[in-house]
């Protein structure tokens, strides 16, 4: 059984509980135990010196790692801690920003590396709909750039920001249509029920554009209660 024996040795550990489960609410059995004597926690794999330990007396965090004996009686959870710059909007580990328009989608591009960030785009339907949700907040019939399209080769949509090599689109009824042989560039819209539609690139259509960038995220232990 593993312990941390460094920050970002968890941070690993973390990120591959939640490759395996990605609800949020995960635990881990690491191998830190203060079986012998209490309050003197000791970590086996730590190899003899003092042991790496990252407490955190915060509670109620939605990322968890648990360290528990056989007997259930010691319970502490490894949480993260993430938060964004002003007027960022958190979630998961990553900010999110609606940039007023009107942009070409080059320019909107521009915006946001401006702002420290990237134009975004949905890698999954929650992501999109919370984008949607974001969108629909200040503007009910919006319609906001994100960073999918395909200039380089009709047809072929690649997505900035996406891991992986097939992007994640979710296009409306109908689209993509190519109209008017020269919409290559990618927006989500209340019109098109909060899904994808090809827009011409330089078109002044879209007032918002969707930004992203890294959360700035601590971990940390919750400390067990007797
Ligand atoms: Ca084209
Ligand atoms: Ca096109
Ligand atoms: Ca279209």
């Amino acid at each position: 059984m593993a312990a941390p024996r460094s920050l970002e040795e968890m941070n690993f550990m973390t990120d591959k509980a939640r490759e395996i489960d990605d609800t949020g609410d995960y635990f881990t059995w690491i191998a830190c135990n203060d079986k012998e004597v209490e309050e003197t926690w000791e970590c086996d794999g730590q190899e003899g010196r003092e042991p790496f330990l990252e407490w955190d007396l915060a509670s109620g965090q939605p990322d968890s790692i648990s360290a528990q004996s056989e007997s259930g009686s010691c319970h502490s959870r490894l949480t993260l801690e993430c938060s964004c710059p002003s007027k960022w909007q958190l979630r998961e580990k990553e900010c999110y920003i609606l940039t007023p328009s009107p942009h070409t989608w080059n320019q909107a591009k521009s915006a946001c590396h401006g702002m420290g960030g990237k134009m975004a785009a949905p890698r999954s339907l929650e992501e999109m709909n919370f984008m949607a949700d974001m969108a629909r907040k200040v503007d009910s019939d919006y319609y906001a750039w994100i960073s999918c399209n395909d200039k380089e080769v009709e047809g072929t949509w690649v997505c900035d920001g996406q891991d992986g090599s097939e992007p994640f689109l979710k296009w409306a009824d109908g689209q993509p249509d190519d109209k008017g042989n020269h919409q290559d560039c990618g927006q989500i819209a209340a019109r098109y029920r909060d899904k994808m539609d090809d827009v011409g690139c330089d078109n002044m259509h879209p007032r918002w554009t969707v930004c992203v960038r890294q959360a700035a995220c601590t971990y940390g232990l919750i400390q067990p209660r007797h």
